[in-house]
């Protein structure tokens, strides 16, 4: 097989970054409001030669998968081993979420005690995911059960990825738990950031333990508010891009973030981009792998 015609390959997220799809904001609008509604990007999930779009729980981002299409085409189109997937399109009908969940009502102890018992807004009437909520770990897929990701979607993955171990992570101390990517990152291959709020439990940090990766607290993040129309947390400092293991891109806002990555050891690369907060987050949110050199490995042997 000529390495040449392979478009699509990543199996994690730090391997060297040699192309991305950025997103864009024409065209977009602040959403209707909806029973679970945030607003967050992307949309597909990639490994060798496959991108699956995944069903998306919102009703706003039902369509988004089009906006893919004509990239997707491209890349089917030029590389011959490519596979172009999706998961089934949800119905999204009132089943599918619980009626008042974000009611303003509900104070914070509540939402808390609701999410550390696993409650969330959304049901378990059909599967549903946000690629956003996947974290790619070679052989093993790190999935956070939330808002966004119900135990059906997780069991969907489970039942696509037959090669791969899918684990279901949760994270207790988030209030709105609406995808992984500012709250556990990777950095590079045995170091993961984790939010200080939203610590991963005990229980589920012994995959990372046993297999000698280091969990770290995140640094704190460098606002106290998101900016205005902003539908996600201050933690988007926390959501940066790996270029490679040894160089990552942060928020040019987010100094304490980029401090603490210089100091573990990368070359931080600053980015303008927190007034494109509003349009669906940070550099993670609004950026989807391509290619990624590198191969399949196992990084937690011991399972
Ligand atoms: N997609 C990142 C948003 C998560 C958060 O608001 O904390």
């Amino acid at each position: 097989m000529s390495n040449e015609k392979i478009i699509v390959n990543s199996w994690n997220e730090w391997d060297p970054l040699k192309h991305v799809i950025v997103g864009k904001a024409d065209g977009t609008c602040i959403p209707a409001p909806e029973p679970a509604l945030d607003a967050k990007v992307p949309e597909d999930s990639d490994m060798r030669g496959e991108i699956l779009e995944a069903t998306m729980s919102y009703r706003c981002r039902w369509f988004e998968y089009l906006c893919y299409r004509p990239l997707l085409k491209k890349y089917y189109n030029s590389d011959p081993n490519m596979r172009h997937e999706s998961a089934p399109k949800p119905r999204l009908t009132d089943a599918d979420y619980r009626k008042d969940y974000l009611s303003d009502k509900i104070g914070i102890q509540k939402r808390l005690e609701w999410t550390e018992k696993k409650y969330f807004v959304t049901t378990e009437e059909e599967p549903l995911f946000d690629a956003a909520d996947v974290l790619r770990f070679g052989k093993d897929l790190v999935v956070q059960h939330g808002f966004t990701t119900n135990l059906k979607g997780i069991d969907w993955l489970k039942r696509h990825y037959k090669d791969h171990r899918v684990h279901a992570v949760n994270f207790p101390g988030d209030p709105y738990p609406i995808h992984i990517d500012a709250t556990f990152t990777p950095i590079k291959e045995g170091l993961i950031i984790n939010n200080p709020q939203r610590r991963l439990p005990k229980e589920q940090r012994k995959l990372f333990e046993n297999n000698g990766w280091e969990i770290v607290d995140s640094a704190q993040p460098a606002h106290n508010e998101p900016p205005p129309l902003c539908y996600s947390s201050t933690w988007l400092s926390m959501n940066v891009l790996v270029l490679d293991s040894k160089t990552v891109c942060v928020e040019k806002s987010e100094i304490y973030q980029a401090e603490q990555l210089d100091k573990l050891g990368m070359e931080v690369l600053p980015i303008e981009l927190r007034d494109a907060y509003a349009f669906g987050g940070g550099l993670h949110c609004c950026t989807a792998d391509v290619y990624r050199e590198g191969e399949l490995k196992d990084y937690f042997p011991k399972q």
